[in-house]
C-alpha cells in the first residue's frame, strides 16, 4: 500500500499518532527498528498504554496502520514524520545520534515533493542545523524540492483528557510554504494547528512549557526545605495559594524530578546557550536544587527514624514505597527512587521496595507490602493503588514525600512529611 503518512519511531509519541492520523482515514505506515514492536503492532498488539490493542487491531485490520523495519518503505509516503528519542549522553550533552542515524537512513530515498517533520524534543537550531544538511545532502533543496519543519510532541504519557488530537499542535517550517504544507497535513488529524515562524520558534516553545515546569518545581522544593526549618507545613502553604483563582499555577515539592521530559529537556536549551555566550542561569540553579532533593529527602528519612524510632540509618529496614517517577504510572527512567535508595543503602540501611506497577527496579524485586515490617516505610511516589491511612494505622513510622497521607499524616507523631 502506499502510505499517506510514514511515523519513524513507534513509541509514546509515535503510536498515538498514527492512530490520529489513522482514526482520519490517513494510511499510516510506523517504521520501528525493533522487530518485536513491529511484528506486535501488525498483529494488532500495542506495546503502548495509550493506544489500546483493541483499537489498533480495528487501525491494523481497516488497512490504516501497518509497521515496518524499512525506511526505504517509509519513504514511499509523501510525509514523513520523526518521533524519536533526544536522551542526554553521560556528559549530561543533546544526543541526537538516533535522529542523526534515521535521517542519514532518509536522505538517500528522499523525492521531490518529500514533506518532513521532526517531533522530537531538542534545542532551537537542530531542524535547520542538523536535519537540513543531511537532507540536502541528497541533492534535493528544503523549500524548493521538498519541505521541511518541526512540530513538538506534546503527548503526557497516561493522560486521557489531552490526547494527540485535541492537543493544540505547534508547526514551524523553515520556509513559509513549509509551514502551511506541514500545518495542512496535521489539520487532517489534530483539531488546532498553531503555525509559528520558524523551527526554532517551534522547538524553542516546546522547551519553554517544559523548563517551566522543571524551573517551578524547584521553587517550591526550595521552599520544601526553608519550611522544614521554620515548621511551616509546605503543603498546606502550597494548598492555600492554590485558592487563588488567577495568577498562581501550583507545584508540589517531591524527592526529585524524574521522567524522559522534565529533568533532560532544560539541558538541551542550556549546552545550545553557550554558543551564545550566555548562562540560562535560572536554569541550571533549578537543576541543582531539584538534583539535591535525593539527598535532602534522606536527611529527612534519619531525623525520621532518630525522633521517632530512636534509631539511625544504619541498620535500619527501610521499605520504600513506589518507585516509578510519577504516581500511577510504570516508568522508572531517571527515577528519583533509585537515587534515594542508593543514598539509604549507602548509610547502612537495609532497604525493600514495593511498587505495584513496577516489579523490577535496579536489580531489586518488589515485596510483598507489609509495612509493619519496617523499621520506617518512605513514600516516594504515591501510586492511587496504596490506602496510606491504612498505612499510617500499621507502619511504625512513615515519611511521606509526597503528602500522600493529607491531614491524617500531620501531626500523629507517626508521619515526617517532606
Ligand atoms: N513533579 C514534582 N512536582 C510537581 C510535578 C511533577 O515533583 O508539581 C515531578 C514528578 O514526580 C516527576 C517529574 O517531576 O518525577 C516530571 O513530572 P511531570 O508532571 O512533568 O510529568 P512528565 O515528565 O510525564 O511530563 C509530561 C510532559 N509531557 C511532555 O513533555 C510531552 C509535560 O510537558 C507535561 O506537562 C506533563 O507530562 C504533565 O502535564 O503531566
Amino acid at each position: 500500500m502506499k502510505p499517506d503518512v510514514a511515523i519513524v519511531g513507534g513509541g509514546y509519541v509515535g503510536m498515538p499518532l498514527a492512530k490520529a492520523f489513522a482514526d482520519a482515514g490517513k494510511k499510516v505506515l510506523l517504521r520501528d527498528v525493533k522487530p518485536e514492536v513491529v511484528d506486535g503492532i501488525n498483529r494488532g498488539e500495542s506495546h503502548i498504554g495509550d493506544v489500546p490493542s483493541v483499537e489498533l487491531k480495528k487501525l491494523v485490520d481497516a488497512g490504516l496502520i501497518k509497521a515496518t523495519l524499512d525506511m526505504d518503505a517509509a519513504a514511499a509516503a509523501d510525509a514523513i514524520l520523526v518521533a524519536l528519542p533526544t536522551p542526554l549522553s553521560s556528559q549530561r550533552e543533546p544526543d541526537l545520534s538516533i535522529v542523526q542515524a534515521a535521517v542519514e537512513e532518509l536522505a538517500p530515498h528522499l523525492r521531490k515533493g518529500h514533506l518532513v517533520v521532526l517531533e522530537s524534543t531538542t534545542y532551537p537550531g537542530t531542524t535547520r542545523e542538523v536535519l537540513q544538511p543531511i537532507l540536502e545532502s541528497s541533492g534535493l533543496k528544503a523549500g524548493d524540492d521538498f519541505h521541511l519543519a518541526f512540530s513538538p510532541e506534546r503527548v503526557d504519557p497516561g493522560r486521557t483528557d489531552w490526547t494527540t488530537h485535541n492537543t493544540p499542535k505547534i508547526v514551524g517550517g523553515v520556509t513559509p510554504a513549509c509551514t502551511e504544507r506541514a500545518a495542512e497535513l496535521y489539520r487532517s488529524a489534530v483539531e488546532t494547528v498553531v503555525p509559528v515562524s520558524s523551527p526554532e520558534a517551534a522547538e524553542l516553545t516546546k522547551l519553554l512549557e517544559n523548563i517551566f515546569r522543571a524551573v517551578n518545581i524547584a521553587l517550591v522544593n526550595e521552599l520544601a526545605q526553608l519550611c522544614e526549618r521554620m515548621n511551616i507545613d509546605v503543603w498546606e502553604v502550597v494548598e492555600a495559594a492554590e485558592t487563588k483563582p488567577f495568577g498562581f499555577m501550583s507545584f508540589k515539592p517531591g524527592p526529585g524530578l524524574g521522567g524522559h521530559c522534565i529533568p533532560i529537556d532544560p539541558f538541551y536549551l542550556t549546552w545550545k546557550a553557550r554558543e551564545y555566550d550566555f548562562y540560562t542561569e535560572f536554569i541550571e540553579l533549578s537543576g541543582k536544587i531539584n538534583a539535591n532533593m535525593p539527598y535532602f529527602c534522606r536527611s529527612l528519612i534519619s531525623q525520621a527514624l532518630n525522633h521517632g524510632a530512636q534509631k539511625s540509618l544504619k541498620g535500619s529496614r527501610l521499605l520504600v514505597l513506589g518507585v516509578s517517577y510519577k504516581a500511577n504510572v510504570d516508568d522508572v527512567r531517571e527515577s528519583p527512587a533509585e537515587k534515594i535508595i542508593q543514598l539509604l543503602q549507602k548509610a547502612g540501611a537495609n532497604v525493600d521496595y514495593h511498587d505495584p506497577h513496577v516489579p523490577e527496579f535496579d536489580g531489586m524485586r518488589s515485596v510483598d507490602y507489609e509495612p509493619e515490617a519496617y523499621d520506617g516505610v518512605v513514600i516516594v511516589t504515591a501510586h492511587k493503588a496504596i490506602d496510606y491511612d491504612d498505612l499510617v494505622g500499621r507502619a511504625q513510622i512513615v515519611v511521606d514525600l509526597r503528602n500522600a497521607t493529607g491531614r491524617n499524616g500531620t501531626g500523629n507523631g507517626k508521619v515526617w512529611k517532606l
